[in-house]
């Protein structure tokens, strides 16, 4: 490392004790560095260490339970229940991601339904635990009303993630992640901390009309992805890990935090798939044809997608992080 430069453990340290300052618990306040540091690590900073200050102004706010504990709910169906108890969605997942995994390997197919978290992270971390286990699998949640659907103006949906990912015995896995918006919030936050304009088609201003103008588009709303397709993506996170699971939605999450400067609380679903019990009796081995798939992909000059995150992360855990 130099002296411009961190290494992950030494950047983990230092969160840790940011945390734990404010008045996290261990248990709570090493899931959320955890996250943070790897998004630092793989050069995601609109997830990274800024949002610090975010998390630390909720705390302060008395919006999320510092120390809550999860509790774990489990029946014989293949849904297992985390309850955050208020608290960070990290420390949740992390209790239940074990179980989930347990469960799906009996199954075929669990899901772990996440109830009464402050989320703000991103969800690749979650997706590459599961498939460090060789499962495939799929997380969504809602955020607050910050997105206008398509064809609409006034903000609604949240920017809502999506996650997929796909074991691979060799190297890194096949992992996507993005906000259903056109870009997540946090890009925009950034934007106006730098001072610069944001792309075209991110956003419109309060009066309606597109603008590049990152105060406007914080003010005004946000666009979804792909148009009506986006919209429709993001109303389906709205319903299944909103709606279906009892929790909040974005407009509901918005008016019980009655902020968009602070982390919102609601639920997320995170589904887990094993392929080799789906594909069983089936000819072809699933890993082996998942693989001519992705270098198919790749042969056209195309990447995949993760790929710059990976390669981020190798060159962080060699030189440091900036
Ligand atoms: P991006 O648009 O930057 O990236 C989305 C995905 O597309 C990534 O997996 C990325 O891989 C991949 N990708 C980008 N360019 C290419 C390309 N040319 N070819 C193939 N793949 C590509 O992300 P977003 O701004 O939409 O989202 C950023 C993060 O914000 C996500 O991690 C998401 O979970 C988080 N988020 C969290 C929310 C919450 O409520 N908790 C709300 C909204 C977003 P790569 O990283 O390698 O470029
Ligand atoms: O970047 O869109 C975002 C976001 C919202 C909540 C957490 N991240």
């Amino acid at each position: 490392m130099t002296d411009t430069t961190l290494s992950h453990d030494a950047l983990n340290g230092i969160v840790m004790q940011i945390f734990q300052g404010a008045g996290l618990s261990p248990q709570n306040a090493a899931a959320l560095a955890r996250v943070i540091v790897a998004g630092e690590g793989d050069a995601c900073k609109s997830h990274g260490i800024y949002r610090i200050e975010g998390c630390l102004r909720t705390i302060k706010a008395g919006k999320v339970v510092p120390d809550a504990v999860p509790q774990m709910h489990q029946d014989d169906s293949a849904i297992v229940r985390v309850n955050a108890g208020g608290g960070f969605s990290n420390a949740a997942f992390d209790a239940g991601a074990p179980v989930l995994a347990e469960r799906c390997r009996t199954t075929g197919i669990a899901a772990m339904v996440i109830n009464d978290c402050t989320h703000f992270a991103a969800l690749w971390p979650e997706i590459e635990t599961l498939t460090d286990m060789g499962l495939a699998a799929m997380a969504m949640c809602p955020s607050y009303a910050s997105v206008a659907p398509s064809g609409g103006t006034d903000p609604l949906m949240g920017t809502n993630p999506f996650a997929f990912g796909w074991p691979r015995a060799e190297g890194d896995p096949y992992v996507f992640d993005f906000a259903t918006s056109v870009a997540a919030r946090g890009e925009i936050e950034l934007h106006r901390r730098a001072g610069t304009p944001l792309p075209e088609g991110w956003a419109i201003a309060p009066d309606g009309r597109p603008t590049t103008d990152p105060k406007a588009a914080l003010a005004g709303a946000m666009l979804p992805f792909g148009g009506h397709k986006g919209s429709a993506i993001s109303t389906m996170i709205e319903l299944l890990a909103g709606v279906m699971i009892g929790d909040l939605t974005s407009p509901e999450a918005r008016d019980a935090l009655g902020s968009l400067t602070l982390a919102p609380a609601h639920g997320e679903l995170i589904i887990a798939f094993d392929p080799e019990k789906f594909a069983a009796g089936r000819p072809g081995d699933p890993f082996a044809r998942a693989e001519t798939l992705f270098a198919a992909i790749t042969a056209q000059g195309a990447r995949l997608p993760s790929q710059r995150r990976f390669k981020a992360r190798a060159e962080t855990r060699a030189k440091g992080i900036p």
